[in-house]
C-alpha cells in the first residue's frame, strides 16, 4: 500500500513539475474567475472567527465520501508571481511574464489533526517523525537565555503528529488544529490517499493572492479595526509574544476571516508544503547555500534526523518551497506573513510550524 502510494504520488509529482516548468514558472493578480459547474458538491466551511473555529470538529461534511469535501473551486487565470516589496527570493520574473493557472480545487483549511487521523486509521500510515524518533520543536527561549539564530529549535525525541511536544503530550482537544511535524513525504501520502496533490508554489500563491492588489498583500495582515487577521507573532520574536491575535502557538483552523476565495489561514498559523523545489529566486538562480536567514530551515538538524533504523525511507534533504508563514513570523524576524513570501524547507524535516493543504487538479 505504501509503496503503491509512493509510486502514484511521485508519478503525479513528476507530471506536476513537468507542467510547472513547461509553463515557465512565471506569474499577476489578473485572474479571470468563472463559476464551477460542480461547486455545489462541496459545502463551504462556515468558519472565520474565534467562536466558529473553536467549535469546529476538524472534519468537513462528507469528508472521506466526497473528494471535494472542504475544498474551494479556484477558476483559471494568470499569476504574476512574487513581489518587489519582499525578500530577494520573491522578486518577480524580469520578463514580467505571467504564469497561466488552470482551474483547480484547494482545501479551505490546512489539513487538520482530525483529517490526518482518518488517513492514518484507513491506511495504517506511519509518519517519518515516528520512524526517525522525533522532530524539531519550537521552544521560546527562557528569560536570560542566550539567543542565536535557530537556537529556539530543539530536536525532541518522540515528538510526532500525535504527540507534538513529545511523549507526554497529545492532540486531545486539538482535532481542529492543523497537523504538524509532517514531512513533505507524509503530506504527499495523505494527498494521494484522497486522490489529491500538493499544490505547486504557483497554485498556492495564486490562491493566496485571490486577485488582491499590492501593497496590501505585502503588509502584516490586519482587519479594518487594525487587529491581526491571521495567526502570526506580535511582539519581539523570539522572547516576547503579545498574542494580540489570541494565540501563542498553533491555532485551530479557520479562526480568522477567509480570503476572497474562501480560504482560511493561507497566511500564518502553519507554513504549508508545496511540491515545488526551492531555488534562490524565481529566475531559477540556484544557490541553495545562500539562504535568506535560516528560518524554517536548519540543514544540520535535518542531518541529525537521518533515519538509522528505517530502510524504507530514503533520506532526502532536498529543499522545497513552503508558503504562507507561521505563528512564528514577526515584524522583527521572518516577515513572511505574505502571499509572495517563500522559504526553503528540507523535505524530510518534521517541525512544529509546518503543515500543508492539498489541491485537486481537474483532469
Ligand atoms: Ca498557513
Amino acid at each position: 500500500m505504501k509503496n503503491q502510494c509512493l509510486n502514484q504520488c511521485y508519478g503525479v509529482i513528476a507530471l506536476g513539475l513537468f507542467i510547472f516548468s513547461a509553463q515557465g514558472c512565471q506569474p499577476t493578480d489578473t485572474a479571470k474567475q468563472q463559476s464551477s459547474p460542480d461547486v455545489a458538491l462541496a459545502k463551504p466551511l462556515a468558519l472565520g472567527n474565534l467562536q466558529h473555529c473553536q467549535r469546529y470538529t476538524g472534519l468537513p461534511a462528507n469528508f472521506g465520501k466526497n473528494p471535494k469535501a472542504g475544498m474551494a473551486y479556484i477558476a483559471a487565470g494568470e499569476l504574476q508571481i512574487g513581489s518587489t516589496q519582499g525578500y530577494q527570493d520573491e522578486l518577480p520574473l524580469k520578463s514580467g511574464a505571467a504564469t497561466p493557472i488552470a482551474a483547480f480545487w484547494i482545501d479551505q483549511t490546512e489539513v487538520t489533526n482530525a483529517q490526518f487521523a482518518q488517513f492514518v486509521k484507513a491506511t495504517g500510515y506511519i509518519t517519518d517523525a515516528e520512524k526517525t524518533g522525533g522532530g524539531a520543536v519550537f521552544m521560546a527561549p527562557k528569560a536570560g537565555e542566550a539567543i542565536s539564530n535557530n537556537s529556539w529549535w530543539h530536536f525532541v525525541k518522540g515528538a510526532n503528529w500525535k504527540q507534538p511536544n513529545g511523549p507526554n503530550s497529545s492532540i486531545k482537544n486539538k482535532e481542529h488544529e492543523p497537523v504538524i511535524l509532517v514531512t513533505k513525504n507524509d503530506a504527499e501520502h495523505y494527498a494521494v490517499w484522497l486522490g489529491h496533490d500538493l499544490p505547486t508554489e504557483a497554485q498556492w500563491e495564486y490562491a493566496a493572492k485571490a486577485q488582491g492588489q499590492a501593497p496590501s498583500l505585502d503588509k502584516a495582515p490586519h482587519d479594518e479595526h487594525g487587529a491581526p487577521s491571521a495567526n502570526y507573532w506580535q511582539g519581539d520574536f523570539p522572547v516576547q509574544n503579545s498574542k494580540t491575535d489570541h494565540f501563542a502557538g498553533v491555532a485551530p483552523a479557520g479562526c480568522y476571516a477567509a480570503n476572497a476565495y474562501g480560504l482560511y489561514d493561507m497566511i500564518g498559523n502553519v507554513w504549508e508544503w508545496t511540491q515545488s523545489p526551492y531555488h534562490n529566486s524565481h529566475e531559477q538562480d540556484v544557490d541553495a547555500h545562500n539562504l535568506p536567514d535560516g528560518h524554517g530551515g536548519n540543514p544540520a538538524l535535518a542531518q541529525s534526523l537521518q533515519p538509522a533504523q528505517s530502510k524504507t525511507m530514503l533520506f532526502d534533504a532536498t529543499l522545497f518551497v513552503i508558503k504562507g508563514g507561521s505563528y512564528l513570523c514577526a515584524a522583527n524576524y521572518c516577515v513572511r506573513y505574505r502571499a509572495a513570501a517563500r522559504h526553503p524547507q528540507e523535505a524530510n524535516l518534521p517541525t512544529s510550524h509546518v503543515g500543508f493543504r492539498t489541491v485537486l487538479n481537474l483532469k
